[in-house]
């Protein structure tokens, strides 16, 4: 019997790396998508096919974490045998600024969705994964982080995120309802978000690299981050909903690195070394040969309460899941400085050509 996988937050990093995933394994799958003024299925396009074509194994509904009956609309069609919420306002900074929305979508929107499964009678049928995440952990209190290290939330998003999980939790004790939080630390890819500190990064020296831009603005440079690639990450989502029994866990690396590192690491790929001076506001990142300046501290990308160090323990997940991560930290710098480095070879063939391709955004990151 082949399997149906619904995805919401498809149109996402993970959603779309996952997607691939199911559809290699023979499931159909089923995306959310959101309605929005511009088309936002870049990342899955490839996987599109024409809705007239017969045995569709992949179609898109639209939706929204925020509409209760939208949920149960799609679910009851679908039925799904497992379902992984992946759909989230995710932006940490971001949600400072939209708390009751994020509040909204990352946590009521599990329990909607885990409300429609109960309202079906599928809790029998209906696997359950919802994306929680390292900032549960917030301000840190033992290193590293495993499962049973206590949560202390430090943004509306992780407060949010905080209220998912435990829904989750609790509709499994309660409802029976086979539901897996995986805890994932941050997880990065050639797709992430251009607003994320990592690929704000790799899209800046590629920028830089080809002559597009003169230097980027950061926050804080001292947070250090467990950073692994959202295509093994995805794998360990499908094997939690492979056991036996439901449980949560960690997925991490087991590494830890500062974004100063990273920035010197993405740098380094695209054929620039960053030597550091001053301090605080007043530190720069410079080109080591030219001395020019190509990073500086801006304020505003500094939260008012703030994640210092996530460094995850992934000992359960490989001991009951078999899961370990695939790509090392240089592996997925590389990676993702590669990718930028042939999108921005084009718009630089583009604006040669006298057509100016991608307007520069990095303002606006
Ligand atoms: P992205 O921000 O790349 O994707 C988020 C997805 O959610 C997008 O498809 C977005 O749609 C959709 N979405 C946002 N709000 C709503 C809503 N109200 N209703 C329906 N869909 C919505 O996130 P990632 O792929 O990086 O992360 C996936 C999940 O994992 C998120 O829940 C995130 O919080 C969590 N997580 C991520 C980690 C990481 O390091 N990447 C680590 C731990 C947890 P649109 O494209 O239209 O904006
Ligand atoms: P994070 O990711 O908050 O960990 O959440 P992000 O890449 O936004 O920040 C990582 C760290 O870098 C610091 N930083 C900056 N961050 C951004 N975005 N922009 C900057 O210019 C900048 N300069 C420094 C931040 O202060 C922070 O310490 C991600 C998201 O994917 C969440 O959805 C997910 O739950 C967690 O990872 C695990």
């Amino acid at each position: 019997m082949t399997k149906r996988a619904l995805i919401t937050g498809i149109t996402g990093q993970d959603g779309a790396y996952l997607a691939e995933l199911l559809l290699a394994k023979g499931y159909e799958v089923h995306g959310i998508k959101r309605r929005s003024s511009l088309f936002n299925t870049g990342r899955i396009d490839h996987l599109y096919r024409d809705p007239h074509e017969e045995d569709l194994q992949f179609r898109l509904h639209y939706g929204d974490l925020t509409d209760a009956t939208n949920l149960l609309r799609i679910l009851q069609e679908v039925q799904p045998d497992e379902i992984y919420n992946l759909a989230a306002q995710s932006h940490v900074q971001v949600s400072f600024e939209t708390p009751e929305y994020t509040a909204n979508s990352d946590g009521l929107g599990t329990l909607r969705l885990l409300e429609a499964i109960r309202i079906l009678g599928l809790e029998k049928r209906t696997r359950f994964y919802q994306a929680s995440t390292s900032e549960l952990f917030g301000k840190v209190r033992e290193i590293p982080q495993k499962e049973t290290t206590p949560f202390y939330p430090r943004s509306p998003y992780a407060a949010a995120k905080i209220y998912a999980y435990w829904i989750t939790v609790n509709y499994r004790e309660a409802y029976g309802i086979y539901g897996c939080n995986g805890i994932l630390f941050n997880h990065e890819s050639p797709l992430r978000g251009e607003t994320f500190v990592t690929r704000k990064i790799t899209r800046a020296a590629a920028r830089i690299a080809l002559g597009l831009q003169e230097k980027t603005y950061l926050g804080n440079l001292d947070a250090k981050r467990d950073w692994g690639h959202a295509g093994d990450y995805v794998e360990a989502m499908w094997l939690m909903l492979q056991q036996e029994e439901p449980d949560d866990f960690v997925i991490a690396t087991g590494e830890t690195h500062t974004v100063r590192e990273f920035a010197e690491k993405a740098f380094a790929a695209a054929g620039i070394a960053l030597s550091w001076s001053g301090e605080g506001l007043d530190e720069k990142g410079r080109d080591a040969r030219s001395g020019r300046i190509l990073v500086e501290i801006d304020g505003r990308y500094f939260r008012p309460t703030e994640v210092e160090i996530l460094l995850g323990d992934p000992t359960k997940a490989k001991e009951k899941l078999g899961w370990e991560r695939k790509v090392s930290f240089d592996e997925l710098v590389d990676e993702m400085v590669r990718s930028d480095l042939d999108l921005f070879r084009r718009d630089l063939a583009c604006k040669k050509a006298g057509f100016d391709a991608t307007p520069a955004i990095e303002d606006r990151c």
